[in-house]
């Protein structure tokens, strides 16, 4: 047989190629026993200036801190104090309560579009409580929980979203897609995983010039796939930045699984170790989890330890964003059969198990996040929502692009103005 012919060689066995295909699809039923969720209190918590390779078992393994009896246990419990517990509780209340009537907005056309983060609240309230208030957040666009957990007025939110004008981006962001340096958020850009290489960036530059702040950067399973992914993690780990890289994994990427994004291969948390930097992997519907990982994490970059990547375990709830119809690529009963539960009900039992929380109080408070975010919605309404909006002047787009508008453009903006008149 000749080898100068590869169709000759009959013998050898066929190359064939690997698609993955999500476990199930619409009309299907969803049976998640194959999922290895490990007991509450059963990973390890080493010190935190562990080396990053042996931080390898806890990327396989899922920090949980939450048991079944809705107690805290083991070494990762943060031991937080009741109020803290009931700050976060309702910090996560809101943002639910948020997502929902901007949500409704949106279906009553007064805004182009809205993304929920159903599901995920625990990540970015717990990982904002963990941090310090000027330490430095690069978001993507499902971590509104940053800016209300740091006190963000819901009003400037909102105005956001209605891009009315309130608006302090002036309507040149899509509708979510928030930024205030004064609270430690950086624009969010639609280009995913750009955050990534950003937030290494800051972290450099808060390293070289001295600063004792530091920056979490974050991104979906999906994600992950982008190549600025890899290369934030290159820098990072080249530098030993003080950065906390968060993938928070909710299994979706619109409707691309997080199988095609590599999640049937190895845990986001285990790319971290072949870059030499520590992995952590852990159930993102367990608040006090989450704060335990991101206070590791950060105590780590305080100390000149390293940058972590921890993966924040969790389910999209809901669809992608108003744009999207889940029921068309997954059984719409996954969400309520997915087994890590719902993070709000989590903390709620948590805090009604060690006798800090009651119905009563927790109907009262639920009560008080809705009026605050009802009376948001009136004041920033009163700025105008769409189809009033949007009518600024031609010439305001060539506005905040440069500092002096060059010949060019002003020639542009002026014959804009001249066929506007005609
Ligand atoms: C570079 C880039 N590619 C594609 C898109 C389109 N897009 C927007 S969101 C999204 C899915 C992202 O999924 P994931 O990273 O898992 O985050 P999630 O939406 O689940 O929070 C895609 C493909 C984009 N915005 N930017
Ligand atoms: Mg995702």
């Amino acid at each position: 047989m000749s080898d100068k012919d590869p169709s000759l060689r009959r013998n050898a066995p066929k190359l064939a190629l690997h698609v993955p295909e999500p476990p199930f699809r619409p009309g299907d039923t969803p049976d998640f026993s194959s999922l290895k969720v490990p007991p509450a209190g059963a990973s390890p918590r080493p010190d935190t200036s562990v080396a990053a390779a042996e931080t390898h078992e806890l990327t396989t393994a899922l920090v949980r801190v939450l048991g079944d009896d809705n107690k805290a246990v083991g070494a990762w419990d943060p031991k937080l104090d009741p109020d803290t517990l009931r700050k976060m509780l309702r910090d996560m209340v809101t943002v639910r309560i948020f997502d929902d009537r901007m949500y409704r907005a949106q279906r009553q056309g007064k805004t182009s579009f809205y993304m929920k983060c159903t599901g995920e609240e625990a990540i970015a309230v717990a990982a904002q409580t963990a941090l310090d208030r000027e330490d430095m957040h690069f978001p993507t666009y499902r971590q509104q929980g940053l800016l209300i957990s740091r006190g963000y007025p819901l009003t400037e939110m909102m105005c956001q979203i209605y891009s009315n004008k309130g608006d302090k981006l002036k309507g040149r962001q899509l509708p979510i897609m928030y930024s205030d340096r004064k609270y430690g958020f950086f624009s969010i850009s639609g280009n995913l995983a750009t955050q990534f290489p950003q937030a290494v960036g800051w972290a450099m530059a808060a390293a070289i010039k001295g600063d004792s702040r530091i920056a979490m950067g974050w991104v979906g399973d999906g994600a992950t796939a982008e190549g600025d992914f890899h290369s934030a993690l290159t820098f990072a780990t080249v530098y030993n930045a003080p950065v906390i890289l968060a993938v928070v994994n909710n299994q979706w990427a619109i409707s691309s699984f997080s199988g095609i994004a590599g999640a049937e291969r190895a845990t986001f948390a285990q790319r971290a170790v072949g870059y030499g930097i520590a992995g952590l992997r852990v159930d993102g519907n367990d608040a006090l989890a989450v704060y335990a990982a991101v206070k590791w994490a950060a105590e780590r970059a305080r100390s000149n330890g390293g940058p972590t990547l921890i993966e924040f375990f969790t389910y999209r709830a809901e669809g992608h964003s108003t744009s999207d119809d889940p029921s068309g690529y997954r059984p719409t009963n996954e969400a309520k059969l997915w087994p890590l539960g719902d993070p709000i009900e989590r903390l709620k039992a948590h805090l009604f198990a060690i006798g800090e929380w009651d119905e009563e109080r927790h109907a009262a408070m639920t009560a008080e996040c809705d009026a605050e975010v009802r009376a948001a919605q009136k004041e920033s309404e009163k700025l105008g929502i769409l189809p009033e909006q949007g009518k600024d002047g031609v010439e305001t787009m060539f506005d905040d692009v440069y500092a002096e508008v060059p010949r060019h453009l002003a020639e542009q903006r002026d014959a804009a103005l001249a066929e506007g008149r005609d």
